[in-house]
């Protein structure tokens, strides 16, 4: 396998699509409105695009629960809405990536249909079935959104096991039938050209076959150890053969969400990708994005989880997602001021590993500010106020100054921001120094300088006295990156001589060059320079 794999130096985009760009005015964004945005992509230097589900569903947990695997729902578009979507990305080399979600499906899908009718229908072992004890489930799982994992259906008086909403029953992978019919399903838009799949909560696709109970844990929030209903190790044998499967196709990638809870497990993450080629191309780790605002702990956490990562393995580098709240929101810092997330945008593409680029990321976008009335998420719905749930990151795409912010002239299924003029990319595009410019600037520099992508990680400073400071090296090019999480100002004395060119600051630096790695970081700067030659 070349070194030069596009999934390696590249920098991946999250599209969320209900958010992104509305294109026949109902209110939530579709297919058309991301290939009617395909040229701000593209200038943006992504390599490619992952998009949440598209596929037909309910849209009780917004696409991940799918009803039917080879149709693309009718709110989001038709199949050769989709097909073209990828034809003008393949036209400019941006790949494309489906969101997988074969943990469980849709209680409408007709496997389910089919599996619950009887107790001896031939798919009723597609997924997971028991009589409980007496009028008891079959053990203590929880579901992730609350509640027993397990629902009691009257027609067959049988319980069926549920990690999410009852209405998102779970597949049973010990079943080859089911596991033909997924990985069928896999070719199926792998031979359309879909480039990769993003493997929802890939963890937990294989339950202990004896439905033991978790072991009961001390820790705060986290009363169980999940040992049985996920994290099982038959798991790898599985993604063994879908590597196998995969790889008869030409440069197509699988990322896997190993979904744990704080602080994130990157030695289980890294399990994902075996020895490095034979399971998972990548694997996410959700560490980093559990650290509140500290170089140090986003240090410790990035080493730990380079070290888990095997020696043919690459990582992969998340700061937001869907699930989770705007990295902008989540590192706050001085009212009104973008300059933790800055920051944490530069280490985001300029540490080792794929960047994953969240949509509104480039922008600065925060999470969204809603009312009761507002929350359609059922997590939300379920533990407000406490916890709001997710559609806080899931807002419309501020695109200028029009009506909600040009995402749709009618009211969108979340409210736009009031702010979003502000941060919208009509704004940032003519700023040379807004967010937009810098991630497009940054971007292509990891295009430019390879080893900005692909060069070795060499830690310099790390994380004390707030600065996070590195070299990246590929051959004889070197980078130097140094990263101020403070809000004073850091003075950096290297005894590396030289002359370096700054390639990029996120301040407006009177400074062009150094001599030696000399010189002061603003408070919450960023800076790239390079070296250019010896003294
Ligand atoms: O997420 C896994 C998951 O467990 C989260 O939903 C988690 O429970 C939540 O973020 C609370 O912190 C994946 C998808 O990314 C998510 O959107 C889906 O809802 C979930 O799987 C089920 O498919």
């Amino acid at each position: 396998m070349s070194e030069f794999v596009w999934w390696k130096h590249g920098v991946i985009y999250q599209i969320y699509p209900r958010s992104f760009r509305d294109s026949n005015s109902d209110g939530v964004g579709d297919i058309r409105g991301i290939t009617d945005s395909i040229d701000y992509i593209a200038e943006l230097g992504v390599d490619a695009i992952w998009i949440s589900p598209v596929n037909k569903s309910p849209m009780l947990d917004f696409g991940y629960d799918i009803e039917d695997y080879r149709e693309i729902d009718p709110l989001f578009g038709t199949m050769d809405d989709f097909l073209d979507l990828m034809k003008q990305c393949h036209d400019r080399n941006i790949r494309v990536i489906m969101d997988l979600v074969v943990n469980h499906t849709s209680d409408r899908h007709n496997w389910f249909l089919e599996s619950r009718s009887s107790r001896n229908n031939p798919k009723r072992d597609w997924y997971i079935w028991h009589p409980g004890s007496g009028t008891r489930p079959p053990n203590r799982w929880k579901s992730a959104f609350g509640g027993s994992a397990w629902e009691f259906d009257e027609r067959t008086g049988e319980y069926y096991l549920h990690s999410f909403l009852k209405e998102q029953p779970d597949l049973n992978w010990r079943n080859p039938e089911l596991k033909k019919a997924v990985f069928d399903m896999m070719s199926f838009w792998l031979d359309l050209g879909v480039d990769g799949f993003r493997l929802d909560v890939v963890n937990w696709f294989i339950k202990d076959k004896k439905l033991r109970d978790n072991p009961v844990t001390m820790r705060p929030f986290h009363p169980e150890r999940h040992k049985y209903d996920r994290n099982r190790p038959e798991v790898h044998d599985l993604l063994r053969e879908m590597r196998v499967m995969t790889d008869r196709y030409r440069d197509r990638m699988l990322v896997g969400e190993v979904f744990t809870l704080i602080p994130g497990d990157p030695e289980l993450s890294a399990r994902f990708i075996g020895n490095g080629m034979d399971q998972l191309h990548m694997a996410f780790d959700f560490s980093i994005i559990y650290r509140f605002w500290s170089a140090r702990g986003f240090y410790r956490a990035l080493k730990k989880w380079y070290r888990a990562i095997p020696a043919g393995g690459w990582p992969a580098i998340v700061l937001s997602n869907h699930d989770q709240p705007r990295g902008r929101s989540r590192y706050l810092g001085p009212p009104g001021s973008d300059a933790r997330a800055r920051v944490a945008s530069v280490f985001l593409l300029t540490v080792r590993g794929t960047p994953f680029l969240y949509y509104g990321e480039e922008l600065g976008m925060k999470n969204a500010r809603l009312r009761k009335s507002d929350i359609v998420d059922p997590l939300g719905h379920k533990f407000w106020p406490i916890y709001k749930g997710r559609d806080l990151s899931r807002g419309p795409m501020p695109w200028d100054g029009s009506e909600n912010g040009g995402f749709s002239p009618v009211n969108p299924w979340l409210p736009a921001d009031p702010d979003c003029e502000n941060i919208s990319v009509l704004k940032q595009s003519s700023d040379p120094y807004s967010m937009l410019t810098m991630h497009r600037r940054i971007i292509s520099l990891r295009k430019q300088y390879r080893e900005l992508s692909m060069g070795d990680f060499i830690p310099v400073l790390k994380g004390w006295r707030g600065i996070i400071a590195y070299y990246r090296k590929y051959g004889s090019d070197t980078s130097f990156i140094a990263l101020n999480f403070t809000a004073s100002e850091k003075k950096i004395d290297l005894n590396h001589r030289g002359q370096w060119r700054v390639l990029f600051s996120t301040h407006r630096t009177s400074y062009k060059f150094f001599t030696d790695l000399k010189f002061r970081l603003h408070p919450n700067e960023a800076i790239i320079v390079k070296r250019i030659g010896d003294m």
